[in-house]
């Protein structure tokens, strides 16, 4: 069996980083007829290729745009491989595949959609940041045999953890993924989901021997897992505490003063991105989620300019902001010393 290379992917970065649509659909086409399988076009071409995308987006060497026409692009790709490849039966049941209110990352639920396809399941693709109320009755008028929630940042893990419940409440298990729900979807398992997997080529060895349950396995009476509720204080002061964090930089950073009105605004952006992380970490309570984010976001700021030691200077605001709440104290000083 013919395998995707080095050199393929190294081109088609080059072909999605020019927006070359019809060149892109062509050349990925072109490889399943040398015997390629689409699934592994799908898995090992453009998965790759988007991850390598966020990286270069995150180092300051690619714009946004230059990200949305790429991702455009793979869109299309995925789209013409579904359409030329059409999986040989659909017998093994219906799944329906959604991404979590708020979640826009829908491309790699798409991917792990045509994946699931191509293995035979009768897929419903919803589609980017499905509101739950409307997942939850689509649910109770099709019966589907599964539901996979796709979720690719944490920050939208309480929305995941709504519609998990409800999905199961309605009797239909739950299928959780996406780089959202953490390192191998362990986050996935703490919401309550039946089952987990950590990527596409996963999830398809879970659905084939998974044996589903008649009813799912929802019990009203199960024991919260967070044993406070500092992720909701916390989400509620965000506004609160990001303007008293502005307050703080102008008089510590005098660079602030200086900064254009869009350069505010993206300030304003990332402090409240930090509430929001730290809200879904201790959602999860794990400090491994805030402190991944915030190596990241240091990258971010500093291939930007802005020196990584302001978001340390952040943490200590917030710090002084949440004496009262020990949990987040701890994440904060986690967060300050990784
Ligand atoms: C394109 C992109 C976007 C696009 C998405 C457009 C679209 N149509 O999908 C847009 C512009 C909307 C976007 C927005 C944002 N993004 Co973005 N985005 C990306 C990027 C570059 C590629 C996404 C992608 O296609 N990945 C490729 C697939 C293959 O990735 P995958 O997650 O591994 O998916 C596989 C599995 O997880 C699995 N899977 C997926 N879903 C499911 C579901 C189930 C049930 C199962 C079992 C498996 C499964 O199948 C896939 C194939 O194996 C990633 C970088 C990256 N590494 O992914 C960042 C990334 C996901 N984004 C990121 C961020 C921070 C954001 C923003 C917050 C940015 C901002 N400042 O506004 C917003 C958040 C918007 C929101 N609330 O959803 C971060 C997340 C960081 C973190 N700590 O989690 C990333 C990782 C970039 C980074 N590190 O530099 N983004």
């Amino acid at each position: 069996m013919t395998a995707v290379s080095t050199a393929d992917r190294a081109r088609y970065l080059e072909l999605v980083g020019d927006g070359a649509q019809a060149a892109a659909v062509d050349f990925a086409l072109a490889l399943t007829e040398r015997g390629v399988p689409p699934r592994d076009v799908v898995l090992d071409l453009v998965a790759p290729t988007q991850a390598r995308i966020g990286e270069l987006w995150a180092r300051n060497e690619w714009s946004v745009a230059q990200e949305h026409v790429a991702t455009h692009v793979s869109e299309q790709v995925v789209a013409a491989l579904a359409a030329r490849h059409r999986p040989q039966h659909s017998g093994r049941g219906v799944l329906v595949v959604a991404c979590v209110d708020g979640e826009w990352h829908a491309l790699p639920a798409r991917m792990f959609a045509e994946v699931t396809r191509w293995d035979g399941w009768d897929v419903r693709f919803l589609g980017a940041s499905v509101p739950g109320p409307h997942l939850i009755s689509y649910l109770h008028r099709h019966g589907p045999d599964v539901v996979a929630v796709s979720c690719s940042v944490p920050t939208r893990l309480a929305a995941a953890h709504r519609v998990i419940e409800a999905a199961q409440g309605a009797g239909i298990p739950v299928l959780a993924g996406g780089r959202g729900f953490g390192p191998a979807a362990r986050w996935g398992l703490r919401l309550g989901a039946d089952r987990v997997a950590a990527s596409a080529g996963e999830a398809v060895e879970v659905l084939r021997t998974w044996l589903l349950p008649a009813v799912g396995q929802y019990d009203p009476l199960r024991e919260s897992f967070v044993s406070d509720d500092e992720h909701v204080l916390i989400a509620k002061r965000n506004t609160q505490l990001v303007a008293a964090a502005m307050d703080d930089l102008a008089q510590r950073f005098p660079a602030l003063a200086g900064y254009s009105a869009h350069q505010r605004e993206a300030t304003e952006y990332d402090l409240g991105q930090i509430v929001e992380f730290l809200c879904a970490a201790l959602f999860v309570d794990d400090t491994e989620l805030f402190t991944t984010f915030l190596q990241w976001l240091r990258v971010v700021l500093g291939t930007r300019g802005v020196p990584p030691s302001s978001v340390d200077l952040v943490l200590d605001l917030y710090a002084q902001q949440l004496y009262d709440f020990p949990r987040a104290r701890a994440q904060l000083a986690a967060g300050r010393r990784s």
